[in-house]
């Protein structure tokens, strides 16, 4: 863990190396992957078999049992805790609601000289969610994915998710049907990324796909881009904490803990005005990484990557914080609104001393799919815009044709395009719609 404080002349010199901590360290796959693309677009199903076959620890015999049916989701739904479920639900009905508010209405601009224009939004037809197996499947991120999709009114959802020896774990399969997915697949990897973008025999393509995954899926997306529409490409996570001398020490431990299990390469940064609460939240730290279950994983992430930084003031705080660009931030000062006033960069907040961001990975209800990697000066987590794109129109009246038809047919002529200014012009001067109407 780096300490540093604004006061020391060392400092611009720490922070910037905080800035280009390149965390990334994904492997190079490309000629990999593009292998496998190939080899799915050329023998589709038997391609996606053989692959499973090698990969996953099952065989499948035949492309139908690579679709998980009807009475698998029953049989998940029929194992998992009521409790659970009901966990669950209060999370996916949080979802939805915050994701339904985000829906975007219609431009429709009725000119008054005769030009309407406006803009309507609509859904993708088919999206493909890809689903990372074994401990990295989070149903929480299911929801997340998923949800957004439906609400936006995409008519068709796929799952792609890897299944070890068969199985895929049943909350994952739980938050899909709660979701209304209406396909999961059993299949992982470059290869169900080139399945869902190409299509095979027995999975329909899709126009865009969603979800993390590791190095071979990340490709594999980047890939097929251009064919499909893909998110972002998730790098590790990151938290930045402001905190002022009033906050419970351990608190703040375990919000920077919270980020750091979940990779080696996560990044937990503390900015604070307090030296006494810096000095305590690091003992914090220390203390708690003693009986967390994956205190190897946070432990390794807080020593690399962690930072706590001193500052004077909590302006100075912000200013920090806008060159960070977090991911995640946390404002746990008395007036968390002020200080949310001067933030200009960052994927999403929490806001107030009882808001961990832990609450918005599960159930708070904005989306927990965030640009890392500091680009959020560019970058907005998943919403239903994700799902949705727009389609522009015009509509002229005669009258309005003749009022704005001289310009293009002027514009058309600097450009050297003779058809473009005639197609204009030809409506302008002919009066065949009333020979018509006679
Ligand atoms: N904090 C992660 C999301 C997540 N946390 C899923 C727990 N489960 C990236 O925003
Ligand atoms: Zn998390």
């Amino acid at each position: 863990m780096k300490r540093l404080s604004t006061t020391e002349p060392g400092f611009e010199a720490g922070f910037t190396a905080i800035l280009e901590d390149g965390r990334d360290t994904t492997t190079r796959v490309d000629a990999a992957v593009s292998a496998i693309i190939a080899a799915v677009r050329e023998e589709g199903d038997a391609a996606l078999l053989r692959y499973t076959a090698r990969w996953d620890g099952w065989a499948p015999a035949t492309a139908q049992d690579l679709r998980v049916t009807a009475a698998e989701v029953e049989a998940a739904l029929a194992s998992i805790p009521a409790d659970l479920l009901a966990a669950l639900d209060v999370a996916a009905a949080r979802i939805e609601a915050f994701h339904r508010a985000q829906l975007p209405t219609d431009l429709d601009l009725n000119g008054a000289d005769g030009v309407a224009v406006g803009m309507r939004w609509g859904p993708l037809d088919a999206v493909g969610l890809y689903v990372p197996g074994g401990k990295a499947a989070y149903p929480s991120s299911v929801l997340m994915n998923a949800l957004p999709a439906r609400v936006a009114g995409v008519g068709r959802i796929a799952i792609a998710v890897p299944a070890t020896e068969g199985a895929i774990n049943p909350l994952v399969l739980a938050a899909a049907h709660r979701a209304g997915v209406s396909e999961i697949w059993r299949v992982g990897g470059a290869q169900a990324v080139a399945a869902l973008a190409w299509g095979t025999q027995s999975i329909a393509p899709v126009d865009r796909i969603v979800g993390p995954g590791n190095a071979y899926v990340a490709e594999a997306k980047r890939q097929v881009f251009g064919r499909v529409g893909i998110d972002s490409i998730a790098g590790p996570s990151e938290v930045v904490i402001l905190a002022d001398a009033d906050n419970n020490p351990d608190h703040v431990a375990l919000d920077l803990l919270a980020q750091a299990e979940h990779d080696e390469a996560a990044q937990s940064i503390l900015i604070t005005d307090s030296a006494a609460l810096a000095d305590a939240v690091a003992a914090s730290v220390a203390r708690e990484l003693r009986t967390l279950p994956r205190a190897g994983i946070a432990g390794e992430s807080w020593r690399d990557h962690g930072a706590v930084i001193l500052v004077r003031d909590m302006e100075e705080a912000a200013a920090l914080t806008n060159r960070l660009a977090p991911e995640h931030l946390q404002i746990m000062v008395a007036d968390p609104r002020a200080l949310f006033a001067k933030i200009r960069h960052a994927g999403a907040a929490f806001l107030g001393r009882h808001t961990p961001e832990a609450i918005g990975d599960y159930v708070a209800g904005p989306n927990h799919v965030l640009p890392t990697g500091r680009t959020s000066r560019f970058a907005s987590g998943l919403s239903v815009f994700d799902f949705l794109k727009r389609t522009t129109w015009v509509e002229c009246s005669e009258a309005g044709l003749a009022a704005i038809g001289p310009a293009a047919v002027a514009l058309a002529q600097a450009e050297g395009l003779g058809a473009h200014g005639l197609s204009v012009s030809t409506r302008l001067h002919s009066n065949a719609p009333s020979i018509m109407a006679k």
